[in-house]
């Protein structure tokens, strides 16, 4: 009697843990994790996973490919960068706190990158997608632009943290500046920041006003084209090619090589989870994928 009664208890725990469960799935983004990815074929796992591949059929040959795979790590190194990405009881990811002054944002001591870039081009929702095996926390995104009013911090454990930014340019918050220039020249953790670039639209007169304090403060920092779901492949080539002629001769702290992100397809996401686990110090990439 009493040993039914348990399993009953049990079946019922279990029964709720799995709707629970299925719950938590459905909203996880069904190629959030390279094992799904893996299921693809091959044409279409390289392009999600190493998304300038997929460009790189149309380059002409005076074009070097080399300087698009500088950051080139393997599947193995995708797959380590994801646990990280993956909540558990030994690796908590969570959002930590919102500041609009210096004086209140948190003292961490992890290694910390931010995503910066004009409102609406896309900033939460690469958050969020990164963030997708961690459906728990909760990224805003808005179609209405100026939505993230505060510098949001979200913690990985103690491997690292993440900063989500206000945008700048149309429907900025007032106080952007007093907020954001302090933040990115007092910042001690801060080791880089990813400016996006929405890839409909390049780079605009307001990113190069970002590009200038970038490089005014001497800060290491990446370009990350958004949105590449909604642009042609010859455009994004196109786009690439500038950008890189654009990194090689107008600045001196940015990575040579621009990342293509589509949050949407989720393509380039893998590899810029990986590319924030290598620069926080938290994985040496090994060998190369051809
Ligand atoms: N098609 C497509 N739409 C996207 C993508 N990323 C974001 N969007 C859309 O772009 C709009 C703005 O996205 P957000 O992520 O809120 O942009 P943000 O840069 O955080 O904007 P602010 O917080 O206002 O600075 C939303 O309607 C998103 O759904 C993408 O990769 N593809
Ligand atoms: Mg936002």
């Amino acid at each position: 009697m009493f040993n039914t009664m348990l399993r009953m208890k049990t079946l019922h725990l279990l029964q709720a843990h799995m709707s629970c469960c299925s719950v938590v799935r459905q909203n996880v983004h069904q190629l959030a994790s390279i094992k799904h990815v893996c299921l693809l074929s091959e044409r279409r796992r390289q392009g999600l996973l190493y998304p300038f591949s997929a460009l790189k059929e149309h380059l002409t040959p005076q074009v070097d490919q080399a300087e698009f795979k500088i950051f080139h790590p393997s599947l193995n190194d995708l797959c380590r960068a994801e646990t990280l990405f993956t909540p558990s009881h030994k690796n908590h990811i969570e959002y930590s706190t919102s500041a609009v002054r210096m004086d209140h944002v948190p003292v961490l001591k992890q290694p910390e990158v931010c995503f910066m870039g004009r409102s609406n081009v896309g900033k939460s929702s690469l958050i969020r997608a990164l963030f997708s095996l961690a459906p728990d926390v909760d990224v805003r995104v808005s179609k209405t632009p100026g939505h993230t009013k505060k510098l949001n911090f979200f913690t990985v454990g103690k491997a690292f943290a993440l900063v989500d930014m206000p945008g700048y340019g149309h429907r900025a918050p007032q106080d952007f500046v007093e907020m954001v220039e302090p933040y990115l020249q007092e910042r001690q953790n801060l080791v880089r920041t990813f400016l996006l670039v929405d890839s409909g639209a390049g780079l605009q007169r307001a990113d190069l006003v970002a590009v200038e304090m970038l490089e005014e403060f001497s800060l290491p920092y990446v370009l990350v084209v958004t949105k590449t779901d909604r642009t042609g492949q010859g455009a994004l080539l196109t786009l690439m090619v500038q950008l890189q002629d654009f990194i090689k001769k107008q600045t001196s702290t940015c990575f040579p090589q621009p990342f293509l992100v589509s949050s949407v397809q989720f393509s380039g996401i893998h590899l810029l989870r990986c590319f924030i686990v290598h620069v926080t110090g938290n994985l040496r990439p090994t060998a190369e994928q051809t």
